[in-house]
């Protein structure tokens, strides 16, 4: 009845499958928590969704930028690129697509927040579920493409309330782009580096806000921060797609880390 978090696989099936056995994940009875960006990048994206398709069951993973990337693809916004392409060739896609596109963007219970960059810090915990709840029903909607051409063509950085499509698409780019912000909260999406080299007085890591949420949040997707834990915030995006590792963090009282060397 374990829990493990994993952090971005981003197509690395091989590294992925190590990890599983480094573990000894129990298909009948363990649970995983991933963080998304399954895809890109690496070359076995289509391997990576096929196999947790067919575990979807034990399988909590929330949408995170290269997912929403696919999405794109899916509804012909944007052509699928090289890592892309073969789900898109793929008998299976659109069950496999079907299922990505019915991820949430949040996932918590009484101790953890799961997303894929983090969570706004100044949302508490209702606003976070209503703001991903919007999404998620726009994605689920025959108003998917329409929204996904707005988010690919407006770079909306702060929270701008004067339509849905404005709305969800901030709310999307906190989930899923988030790292540093603006003192005024506003989001910055240039900025990639370790906080630790930042010199910039005015961009903050979103997790150096105090949020008003309590839970401790689990999120990948800032690889330059790699393996990062502080009293409120775990990243276990280790850079595995780069050629460093994957990592999972089994959720009990010992909170206990893994990790894999990249495979490739
Ligand atoms: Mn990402």
């Amino acid at each position: 009845m374990a829990i493990y978090a994993i952090g971005d696989i981003q197509g690395c099936y091989d590294s992925f499958m190590k990890l599983l056995e480094k573990i000894e994940f129990d298909k009948t009875k363990d649970t995983l928590w991933l963080v998304g960006d399954l895809v890109n990048r690496g070359d076995k994206s289509l391997e990576v969704l096929k196999f947790l398709y067919s575990i979807k069951k034990n399988v909590i993973s929330v949408l995170g930028n290269h997912d929403i990337r696919a999405l794109a693809s899916y509804f012909e916004i944007k052509k699928p690129n090289r890592y892309l392409l073969p789900i898109f060739k793929d008998i299976q896609k659109e069950k496999i697509l079907e299922w990505l596109r019915e991820r949430p963007l949040l996932y918590f219970n009484e101790n953890f927040i799961l997303s894929h960059a983090g969570i706004y810090p100044f949302w508490d915990l209702k606003e976070a579920i209503n703001r991903a709840k919007e999404i998620e029903n726009i994605l689920r909607s025959e108003n998917a493409k329409e929204f996904l051409n707005f988010y690919y063509s407006n770079e909306i950085i702060e929270d701008k309330k004067e339509n849905s499509f404005q709305r969800a698409s901030f709310a999307l780019k906190t989930f899923t782009m988030m790292r540093f912000l603006t003192k005024d909260g506003k989001l910055d999406l240039k900025c990639k580096i370790n906080p630790k080299e930042n010199k910039n007085q005015n961009l903050i890591p979103w997790f150096k806000i105090e949020s008003k949420t309590k839970q401790k949040k689990i999120f990948g997707h800032w690889a330059a921060l790699g393996l990062y834990k502080d009293d409120n915030v775990f990243c276990i995006d280790s850079g595995c797609v780069w050629g460093n590792y994957l990592t999972a963090l089994k959720i009990d009282e010992n909170l206990q880390f893994f990790q894999i060397k990249c495979q490739k």
